[in-house]
């Protein structure tokens, strides 16, 4: 049976249905979530998109409110168990997915994951660059060609998670895009991908050029007084693209403790699998093999100089992954 088919008939007849992206969600998160509630409405099922967090990029808001995409935290809505929850870029039971109220009914991701049992519709194909090529491929299954803004946000949320076409790209992302080209607005996908940082952000990068700690092709450095999730992953892409910068890890102080955001260009260092090492004991991480993050929930379990250490030792091969 087609995906959508099956989809649909885990979602039909269903009271009220809710389409979760991951929290403090990305372009691609949003972008998935606004084209499957389209996707979902010509079959006559209504969604409601939400989020935890915050929306942290500005990029990422003009996206929303130029394509008027109606996405809303989730205590707009009083959740309750007889709700049923859709979770887009993301998997249940992941720490970057707030526990709602409601039953988890389907998950669509693109992230490694274990499809749950009891959930009914698992959609994870972990090689994929972003989560907007798993919806587009469910248009396409049904030859349905989406409106201008629904081809506009999936461009630009593969754009974005792709960060333009250079991280896990998967040929059938580029032929998505090549499908979209036709009725994106292109030129609207352009400016949020050269518009990505505000003047304000000038701060956290001279901060960075100023205390970055590198030893080899290993580059760190902390941000005591918080930096945005979102930022501190585009500066851990800015340092990385540094030809002698093989492996970035950033760490920054929030609410949530200390959070961390490691980029590897290492075939023998997997992002995943070192952040998980470096954080053994103290905290947790997960993500791609070159992108990765992670959180110490408890900053007093967290010290600059021996994440600094343990760092070096993981990428010159002294810790064993
Ligand atoms: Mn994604």
């Amino acid at each position: 049976m087609q995906k959508i088919k099956k989809l649909i008939k885990t979602l039909k007849g269903r009271k009220r249905i809710f389409i979760q992206t991951h929290n403090y969600p990305d372009h691609d998160a949003v972008a998935s979530a606004f084209a499957l509630h389209y996707l979902l409405k010509s079959f006559k099922i209504d969604s409601n998109i939400i989020f935890h967090g915050d929306i942290l990029r500005d990029s990422l808001q003009k996206m929303i409110d130029t394509l008027r995409i109606p996405i809303q935290p989730h205590y707009k809505y009083e959740l309750n168990d007889d709700d049923s929850i859709v979770i887009v870029d993301a998997n249940k039971k992941n720490k970057n997915v707030a526990e709602l109220k409601g039953e988890v009914v389907a998950v669509i991701d693109h992230h490694p994951g274990v499809e749950h049992e009891d959930v009914g519709f698992c959609d994870i194909r972990s090689d994929y660059g972003a989560c907007a090529s798993i919806i587009f491929s469910y248009f396409a299954e049904l030859m349905l060609e989406p409106g201008r803004e629904v081809a506009t946000a999936l461009h630009a949320g593969i754009v974005f998670d792709t960060h333009q076409f250079t991280r896990n790209v998967n040929p059938l992302d580029i032929e998505t895009v090549a499908m979209l080209y036709h009725v994106s607005d292109i030129k609207f996908v352009n400016l949020l991908v050269r518009n990505s940082i505000k003047l304000d952000d000038f701060r956290q990068y001279r901060y960075l050029l100023d205390r970055i700690m590198i030893n080899g092709v290993f580059a760190y450095c902390h941000f005591p007084d918080g930096c945005n999730k979102d930022l501190l992953a585009i500066l851990a892409d800015y340092i990385i693209s540094a030809e002698e910068i093989k492996f970035v890890v950033l760490s920054a102080q929030s609410s949530e403790g200390i959070s961390f955001c490691v980029r590897s260009e290492m075939n023998t260092i997997p992002a995943n699998t070192a952040v998980q090492k470096l954080l053994s004991g103290i905290g947790s991480g997960g993500g791609h093999v070159d992108m990765a993050g992670g959180r110490i929930p408890n900053a007093k379990d967290f010290d600059q100089e021996n994440i600094f250490r343990t760092g070096v030792a993981i990428v010159t091969g002294k810790i064993r992954l």
